[in-house]
């Protein structure tokens, strides 16, 4: 399985990780290291290794994993995690992978300045791989996590342009982080641009899809389930992939996604439109058509083990359940 081909080369993924993140501030470094305990699914360091193994076999006649490769490992899960300290500040969240969430037990405030703290040393530990273009490349993830962050506080005006909106901002609020991590690891194995696009476009087909998903289990998973709440998007104003397709069915979700749900009712009667139109559905289907776009530019890599794991990794994402 994808999980255990990449696991020999992230044994130390959490334990580096928590070295890095020491300080003389204790309370500090606890908060900072409170999600690196082993219990995240790690999907995009198993990514990112395995798209670098991939890689590898390709351009170099060595087929190992380079250092600096690795390195890029910790990085994506260490912004990861910061966005994800900042996000349930935003989201008002109370629970993260089954546990309190870091805002609830510590609150807002050190949520937030964690959450910088863990992104601090992330660019420390990038600095040092000491290759500019990489550095550029992960900057630009954190620019876009950003503007994906800000493009949901708003709804576009124009019906037309909404979906496009969508994609856009789901691209910057989660596929950036994998597309980029993948190009990264490209990079250091010494890829050129043609075959550094195989890698952006991989992570970024599967990114958007693992999105749609997340999109998806908000309406259908239990907060049980996920380990973090559930029926959430439309209580924080956001009209997601599910919402936008039961607009074709149900035009009375227009006014509604404009006032962002804000008027009694409406999020339940939203909700009930999503489940009485094929809103669902074609979010799936949509996550299934950028799994198939991902194993396709796949195609142009040397077959390896390591490419059928990113391969099998498109089903997983499709049908995980958290
Ligand atoms: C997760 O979406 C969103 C991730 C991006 C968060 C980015 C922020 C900008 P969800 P879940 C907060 C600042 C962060 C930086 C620069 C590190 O759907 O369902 O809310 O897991 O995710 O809560
Ligand atoms: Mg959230
Ligand atoms: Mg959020
Ligand atoms: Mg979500
Ligand atoms: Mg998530």
């Amino acid at each position: 399985s994808p999980h255990k081909l990449a696991e020999p080369d992230l044994l130390n993924l959490f334990i580096d990780i928590r070295k890095a993140l020491k300080c003389p501030e204790v309370d500090l470094e606890d908060i900072a290291c409170y999600y690196f305990d082993g219990q995240g699914k790690v999907i995009r360091p198993i990514i990112t290794v395995l798209m670098a193994r991939a890689l590898n076999q390709h351009v170099s006649q060595h087929h190992r994993l380079l250092r600096n490769q690795l390195e890029i490992a910790k990085v994506t899960e260490m912004i990861h995690t910061a966005s994800l300290l900042h996000d349930d500040v935003l989201d008002m969240a109370d629970i993260r992978r089954g546990k309190p969430s870091v805002t609830l037990r510590f609150g807002q405030r050190k949520s937030v300045m964690a959450g910088d703290y863990i992104l601090a040393v992330a660019s420390t530990l990038l600095a040092r791989i000491n290759n500019p273009q990489v550095t550029i490349v992960l900057a630009q993830v954190l620019a876009d996590l950003v503007q994906g962050e800000f493009m949901q506080l708003g709804s576009k005006e124009n019906e037309n342009e909404r979906f496009s909106h969508y994609l856009d901002k789901t691209f910057k609020k989660t596929a950036s982080l994998i597309a980029h991590s993948c190009q990264a690891v490209g990079i250091l194995g010494g890829a050129d641009e043609q075959l550094q696009q195989v890698c952006f476009q991989y992570g970024r087909n599967v990114g958007i899809a693992f999105q749609l998903v997340d999109d998806v289990l908000d309406f259908v998973a239990s907060a049980n389930s996920m380990g973090k709440p559930a029926s959430v998007d439309l209580k924080l104003g956001i009209a997601t992939a599910p919402v936008l397709f039961a607009c074709e069915k149900f035009p009375e979700l227009n006014a509604m996604i404009l006032r962002r749900f804000s008027e009694p009712g409406d999020v339940t009667f939203a909700f009930e439109c999503v489940h009485r139109s094929d809103g669902l559905q074609q979010t799936k289907l949509l996550a299934r058509k950028h799994c198939l776009e991902a194993i396709r530019v796949l195609d142009a890599l040397a077959h390896s083990q390591e490419k059928m794991a990113l391969i099998a990794i498109t089903d997983k994402v499709l049908n995980r359940i958290r």
